[in-house]
């Protein structure tokens, strides 16, 4: 498709700065091909990785956001303090956000939104859980998601926005959707935004799947026509990130 690849990498709570600095060297090594990348450490090495990487072709992106403008937020971050490290991308939404943190589709949204209105691209994250697979509401839950934030958006604001669909039976579990199971619920995103939104966004936009995305699966998943890269966790901290670019490249 005339969409560009993209694969991001998600380290959640982990590493130190000694890590930060080790695979940053890995990180290097990522050859310069037709996928975009994004890297989204922790927030307290932000901005060491992001002058680490300052020249090269991989973005650093946060792992979330606050909604609101600066201002009495105690422990949070926002847009601007994002902006003032460099950044161009935030992940929002992200199921562990959602789940244990209790983040809301409308609180998503808003995070979105906000990010989005200061220039920001947003890799915004939908999925069911296996209850709601088993129940047969997997559309309902990821349009519900989605319906959040296009509630809050214009048509043009969707060029900056990335969907990572991640089931949540699928994240950290070594299970991952087989490519018929991705492809199909990635059909169905793009035909919602096509319904929803307009034909031109839902054939532009990206749609990246994530949950378990290691090396040695991703090239079947990145034959799918309506997958359009990976959002990557746990692989994300080791070499085989750079392999994973490397075969959807
Ligand atoms: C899903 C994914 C990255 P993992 O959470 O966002 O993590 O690849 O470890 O399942």
């Amino acid at each position: 498709s005339a969409r560009r690849p993209v694969v991001g990498g998600n380290f959640k709570c982990n590493g130190d700065f000694a890590f930060i600095k080790t695979h940053t060297e890995v990180l290097k090594t990522i050859p310069k091909n037709n996928v975009e990348v994004y890297v989204a450490p922790s927030a307290i090495h932000l901005k060491t990785l992001a002058d680490n990487l300052k020249g090269t072709h991989i973005e650093v992106a946060a792992q979330n956001v606050y909604y609101e403008k600066p201002g009495a937020w105690t422990g949070e971050l926002n847009v601007e303090m994002l902006l003032d490290c460099g950044l161009k991308t935030v992940i929002i939404g992200h199921s562990e956000r959602r789940r244990i943190m209790g983040e809301t589709n409308e609180q998503s949204a808003k995070k979105a939104a906000r990010a989005i209105s200061l220039g920001m691209t947003v890799a915004f994250c939908i999925g069911e859980t296996l209850e709601e697979r088993n129940a047969g509401k997997v559309d309902e839950v990821n349009f519900a998601q989605l319906e959040a934030l296009r509630a809050v958006l214009k048509e043009a604001d969707w060029k900056n926005v990335i969907i990572a669909y991640e089931p949540v039976w699928s994240i950290g579990t070594g299970v991952v959707a087989s490519p018929e199971q991705a492809q199909e619920v990635h059909a169905s995103i793009r035909k919602w935004l096509g319904e929803k939104v307009s034909k031109a966004v839902a054939d532009a936009t990206r749609i990246q799947y994530g949950g378990s995305v290691n090396a040695a699966n991703c090239a079947a998943l990145g034959k799918c026509p309506d997958i359009d890269g990976f959002l990557v966790g746990g692989a994300s901290l080791k070499p085989e990130f750079v392999q994973i670019v490397t075969t959807l490249g």
